[in-house]
């Protein structure tokens, strides 16, 4: 069916930024065929209905390139402790942050983790998200990432959005392997890896958490030669609580994004920049951590690394799942501008997830996947703070959700 967006302000989010202040859309089924000023539609192009936008503003739908969606339980204890002063690396070096969601995720059904993770990919979906990326990372054994992969994977089944899943078997040491770092990397690299490969479908990127209380670069390295060998690519937490060289394992490895990056140097930035990697920005794992580093945006500028923002909701750093206050947060803390807000939830976050040429942009040819915005200008996406103003969420063409704002 061939339908017309009418009566819209556009906005692409393409490479040229286009904006169309009198703009329209015409859509072929899941597929987009024009995107232009209204007064200028292509006579032979005869829509079957007529969607009439009364002036708000459409977007691409939202990514959100960056989540740990899936897992059981909280952790509000801890984040009462790290109020009151411990640090989130002393919490993980006795065995609580991560581990201590493992334990609940080891202990959770199938049927459980969909019914605790399905809430936050709604509350997502809510607010114009129409991809999301979701990692494992809280089984740390077989199955239990296997379990994890499975339920990002029947998320997005049982609900309109696109899931890009993301396996994190190195988020920490397990416990059975205290001390014993380069026996489990040996293990991911040798069993788990080539397992996932023979199950098609589950595994779309390798991710690993490259940090002091996890895993160092050489190991990271190791496992990202094992990953890209059987032809995933590949990502990684970097930089976040000190640098210890990710970045660069990163971009040898031509990583599609490195993340976090609040230590990440100049160089590190040339390195990023060289390799064609997005840089990942987590405003609200750094909010909560509260730790004052702050990310070399001007060296990501300057050097011309793509920036993308997402939520990188987890019970931990990020508790909660919600991309518009991390657009907001990346504004205010980071100082980035509207515009690379809404590209490093767009444009950015697409080509962090591999899916440049299909998402996050409107152009002919790539998917419908389109938010549609309560706003005057697109000054207001990273402005409200709890007030959520998307009124439509249209995926591959259908209209998936309308709010009454
Ligand atoms: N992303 C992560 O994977 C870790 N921090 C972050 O920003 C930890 C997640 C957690 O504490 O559960
Ligand atoms: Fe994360």
């Amino acid at each position: 069916m061939r339908t017309l967006w009418a009566n819209a302000s556009v906005a692409t989010c393409d490479d040229s930024g286009r904006v169309f202040a009198r703009g329209a859309v015409v859509t072929d089924d899941e597929r987009i065929a024009w995107v232009g000023d209204e007064s200028e539609i292509p006579t032979g192009l005869r829509p079957d209905r007529v969607i009439e936008l009364a002036g708000r503003w459409l977007t691409p739908g939202l990514i959100d390139c960056h989540t740990h969606v899936v897992y059981a339980g909280q952790r509000a204890g801890e984040f009462a402790r790290r109020t009151a002063g411990t640090s989130y690396a002393d919490i993980a070096r006795e065995g609580g942050g991560i581990l201590s969601t493992v334990r609940s995720t080891r202990a959770a059904s199938l049927d459980e983790l969909l019914r605790q993770s399905a809430p936050r990919v709604q509350s997502l979906l809510q607010e114009g998200v129409t991809t999301v990326e979701i990692k494992s990372g809280y089984g740390l054994d077989y199955e239990t990432e296997r379990r994890m992969l499975l339920a990002a994977r029947a998320l997005g089944q049982q609900l309109p959005v696109t899931v890009v899943t993301s396996l994190l078997a190195a988020h920490a040491l397990p416990e059975d392997f205290k001390d014993r770092a380069d026996d489990y990397i040996d293990l991911v690299c040798t069993s788990w890896l080539p397992r996932f490969a023979r199950e098609q479908g589950l595994v779309d990127m390798v991710d690993a958490y490259c940090e002091d209380i996890a895993f160092s670069a050489a190991q990271c390295d190791r496992l990202f030669a094992a990953a890209t060998a059987l032809g995933w690519p590949v990502r990684l937490h970097a930089e976040q609580l000190g640098n210890v060289g990710g970045s660069r394992v990163g971009a040898k490895h031509r990583a599609l994004a490195c993340d976090h990056l609040e230590y990440a140097t100049a160089s590190d930035a040339l390195e990023l920049s060289r390799a064609g990697t997005v840089a990942v920005m987590l405003p609200v794992a750094w909010y909560v951590l509260a730790d004052p580093h702050l990310p070399p945006i001007e060296h990501f500028r300057s050097h011309g690394v793509p920036m993308a923002v997402a939520s990188d909701a987890n019970p931990g750093s990020a508790p909660g799942a919600s991309l518009q206050i991390a657009m907001n947060m990346a504004r205010r803390l980071f100082g980035l501008t509207s515009v690379e807000v809404l590209d490093g939830v767009t444009r950015h976050a697409a080509r962090a997830l591999g899916l440049h040429d299909t998402h996050g942009r409107l152009a002919p040819g790539c998917v419908a996947d389109f938010a549609v915005w309560s706003i005057d200008t697109l000054d207001e996406l990273g402005y409200w703070i709890g007030y959520n103003p998307c009124s439509m969420v249209v995926r591959s063409g259908a209209i998936v959700l309308e709010r009454n704002v």
